[in-house]
């Protein structure tokens, strides 16, 4: 299926046919199914709206006879994001999860039957009972052999929003009070800021608000995104979005601010701003920053009295600044040689950064790659050496590209959610134990590959563990994680792999159990607008009933407690909407200790709006205004209570690949550089029109898919080299994997790089063989599992080479958007 999903089968799927395969499948002769009776009470029903949110928004959806059939976003949305029309097809999508599943394999031989047929897509219907059995008795099973160290449940993902209806968290708590789980830390948005960042500046920062939009417009003279595209990527919220970037964003354009993006891409900020354009090779940003700085230095730009005042270790960077040590001062024109940009440039740069207010916006991206905790610390050692961190508009913001960071905070409580249980877990659960509790969340594939192996993680020493079961729900590991071809060989080892969601993701496909969860839009939950902005509480009403057999996470969890003796620990004998009643009350107790009064409960989840909140100071709010106000009174949290440009923490841990000072080091292959193999960098950035792999299956691929595949953004020059037009199919590959893409030539794109989007569905032309061809265009086939550094550990999804071919003969039909095989 491809383009033929334009004909949007779900929308001419009726009631009807839904009751005819019903009746073929033989459910009408046995006693109804509780999915059964909803819908046919749903048919009885007058149209309504109903208001509800999603990792894209607010919106309001119509339903027509228990069906959504439209949905609009809400009227106070600033921006509301193109992605919405897939939120309405993923309900109904073909690619739903209809029924409990079981591998034909593993339901007939039992644990560890065929691991390489994973992914083969031979799958049995079974009833729930049935499945929950056979999920709490392999639970169990694997428990009593192996204990907790036995069972892989971090589970990474980005989910659904809501407070209830947190899958992960529902896991989670599941786990600890039955026994618990090798869990995870870190994350793969910004896993080596992460761990660097408390070093340099006493907290993650990276989550954490930046100086507010308006304050920006109103101080900032230059602008700078620097690996950094919000108008792309403030689509989408871990809670409900307010998308509030766009805004901002709106406001530095009507006051004609200047702005300078500096990506290998051209980015959607760059051309909406119509912003200045600077594209160096990727991977090189830290020795662009260098360049810059060194510039500052010999030109005595920088701000020597900031320094002294506010930092702590400049005197020990300098050195490796001016070549003292290595012998290479890292000079404008030692920066251009790597960077590809002029050294005239970079000069040039470092004087209009120093001369006037200039706000440093980075990305998460550019961490993504190998060495990649030292470009967060040579920005901040940058911004330092500019001397305007803590001025209205000045310094730097790392999360302006996120969630819509620098949204003005508002005046309102937080809302509570329900809770992982973590304190329940029996205390002598892990005694004996020599494997870590959690792994770096990375490091998944390594860990499956190398039971027992010990490993540096941020100043300590892990083991890992041997994990025998996987339960995973909300995320999916065969699109996020790096090097698919090395995943595909550590998915073989253990005995059980249980993947609970809603639709069809190539994880479910490579499963032994599946469990049909709900969307969102099945099932009430309450969620807050806006990661930073948080300006509502919003009522996330159930819009239909459950489609085919779909549970809720809470249900499943629960009835699987149940089934291991801790039902009521776990729901606390809480029905749905006690619980989001319950978090309603503690939010009014909050809000009323600041002095806010919230309607009674029922007046809230009766209303046709989100609660709203004053945005008091929240729009005036300048990043690390307290500390230059008072850096003795308002500490970082640092051993020194400064920036620390040279970390003494990170000198004790002896790490090569991680020296106490930012250091360019060269990434184990870039473009151009020394160790390259292949011609091409491919840019894995986050989709215009999904959310990561969510959404890829729906109509949305209309929008983008090149002849029915991830489209390969190409420039013309490589192009012309290569023999290749506009929509050719070709074949990315290197020494990792190879998949098909089609080809979109743009001059939008520095020549030697191409753009293929991260989150394309993984399908292997021959799920049992290593390497084989991606029909479809995960780029995660050409990526590296390499982690980062020693300290951090994490993913360098941005780190890979390739070449770009024509691809020869018959093309194979993509077939991850329809259902795998079952009977
Ligand atoms: P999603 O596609 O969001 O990707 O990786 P992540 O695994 O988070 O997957 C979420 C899954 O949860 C979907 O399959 C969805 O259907 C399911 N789900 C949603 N709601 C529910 C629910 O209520 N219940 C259940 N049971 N399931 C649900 C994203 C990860 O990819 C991230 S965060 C980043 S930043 C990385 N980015 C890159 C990158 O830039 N480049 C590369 N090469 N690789 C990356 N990988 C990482």
């Amino acid at each position: 299926m491809s383009k033929h999903h334009n004909g949007d089968p779900a929308s001419r799927y009726t009631r009807r046919d839904f009751i005819k395969a019903s009746m073929a499948a033989g459910l009408l002769a046995s006693p109804a199914p509780a999915w059964l009776s909803s819908v046919a009470m749903a048919a009885e029903e007058p149209s309504r709206e109903v208001l509800t949110g999603s990792h894209w928004g607010v919106f309001r959806a119509s339903v027509t006879n228990g069906r959504a059939v439209a949905i609009k976003a809400w009227e106070k949305d600033p921006r509301p994001s193109a992605q919405l029309p897939g939120v309405l097809d993923s309900i109904y999508s073909p690619t739903r999860i209809r029924y409990p599943m079981v591998r034909r394999a593993y339901l007939e031989q039992g644990p560890g039957a065929d691991p390489a047929g994973r992914g083969e897509g031979d799958f049995v219907r079974i009833g729930w009972d049935q499945a929950l059995d056979l999920v709490a008795r392999e639970l169990q099973r694997v428990r009593q052999a192996h204990g907790p160290s036995g069972i892989y449940a971090g589970s990474y993902g980005w989910r659904s929003p809501g407070k209830l209806h947190n899958c992960l968290t529902l896991l989670h708590r599941f786990m600890n009070l039955t026994g618990g789980y090798v869990g995870y830390s870190g994350d793969y948005s910004a896993g080596a800021a992460l761990v660097i960042l408390p070093y340099v500046v006493g907290s993650i920062e990276v989550y954490e608000q930046c100086t507010a939009w308006p304050v920006v417009a109103e101080h900032t003279q230059l602008m700078v995104f620097w690996g950094c595209d919000p108008m792309n990527n403030s689509q989408i919220g871990h809670v409900v979005p307010d998308h509030g970037a766009y805004p901002g964003i709106e406001g530095l354009k009507a006051r004609g601010i200047k702005t300078l993006c500096i990506d290998p891409a051209k980015t959607q900020t760059c051309e909406y701003l119509g912003a200045e354009w600077i594209a160096p090779r990727p991977q090189t940003d830290v020795a662009m920053m260098l360049g810059i700085a060194h510039t500052l230095y010999a030109e005595k730009l920088h701000d020597q009295a900031f320094l002294d005042r506010y930092t702590t270790g400049f005197d020990k960077f300098l050195p490796y600044l001016l070549g003292q040590q290595d012998g290479t001062p890292k000079t404008a024109e030692w920066a251009a040689g790597i960077c590809g940009i002029p050294a005239d440039t970079l000069r040039d740069l470092a004087r209009r950064f120093s001369r006037q207010r200039t706000m440093l916006a980075l990305g998460y991206s550019t961490q993504r790659q190998h060495h990649g905790e030292q470009v967060h610390w040579m920005l901040i050692t940058l911004a330092s050496m500019l001397g305007q961190i803590g001025l209205p508009g000045g310094g730097y913001g790392l999360s302006y590209h996120y969630a819509s960071g620098g949204s003005p905070t508002a005046d309102s409580p937080s809302v509570p959610s329900i809770g992982d249980a973590a304190d329940r877990l029996p205390a002598d659960a892990w005694k004996g134990k020599q494997a870590m509790r959690s792994i770096p969340v990375s490091r998944i594939s390594e860990m499956l590959l190398n039971p027992g192996k010990t490993y540096d993680f941020n100043g300590t020493k892990g083991i890992y563990p041997d994990i025998k079961l996987i339960y995973w729900a909300g995320g999916n590991p065969f699109s996020h994680q790096q090097d698919r071809n090395e995943l595909v060989r550590a998915w073989r080892k253990p005995e059980t792999i249980i993947v609970q969601d809603f639709q069809w993701t190539a994880s479910a496909r490579h499963a032994d159990i599946v469990l049909p969860a709900t969307t969102s839009y099945e099932r009430n939950d309450i969620e807050q607008v806006g990661d930073f902005g948080l300006n509502h509480i919003l009522a996330m009403h159930k819009v239909v009933e459950p489609v085919f057999e779909a549970r809720s996470d809470f249900d499943i969890f629960s009835a699987l407690a149940q089934r291991l003796g801790q039902g009521d620990a776990f729901t606390e004998q809480k029905s749905e909407m006690d619980w989001l009643r319950a978090f309603y009350e503690a939010a009014r107790i909050g809000a009323r200790a600041k002095g806010l009064e919230m309607p009674i409960f029922d007046s809230f989840w009766n209303s046709a709006q989100p609660l709203a909140f004053p945005l008091g100071k929240g729009k005036d709010f300048v990043s690390r205004q307290d500390f230059r106000a008072d850096p003795l009174l308002n500490a970082l949290g640092t051993p020194s209570g400064r920036i620390e440009i040279y970390s003494a923490t990170i000198e004790k841990m002896g790490y090569d690949d991680c020296p106490p000072h930012p250091t360019w080091m060269e990434p184990f292959e870039r473009l151009d550089g020394p160790t390259a193999k292949y011609p091409l960098h491919v840019d894995t950035v986050h989709p215009r029109y999904r959310l990561h792999s969510q959404l890829c299956g729906t109509v949305l691929r209309e929008k983008y898919a090149i002849a029915g595949r991830e489209p390969c953004l190409m420039h013309p020059e490589d192009a012309a080299r290569r023999g290749l037009k506009d929509g050719d199919v070709v074949r990315v590959f290197n020494d990792r994997g190879q998949m098909l893409a089609g080809l979109a030539i743009t001059d939008a794109i520095r020549p030697g790089v191409v753009r293929i989007n991260e989150g394309g569905w993984y399908d292997p032309v021959d799920p049992r063989t290593p390497g084989s061809l991606c029909r479809y265009g995960d780029v995660n086939t050409l990526t590296s599992g390499i982690s980062t550094s020693r300290l951090a550990q994490a993913n360098c999804g941005h780190s890979v080479l390739a070449q770009v071919e024509k691809f020869e003969g018959p093309i194979p039909a993509v077939q991850v958007f329809e259902s795998p095989r079952t009977h």
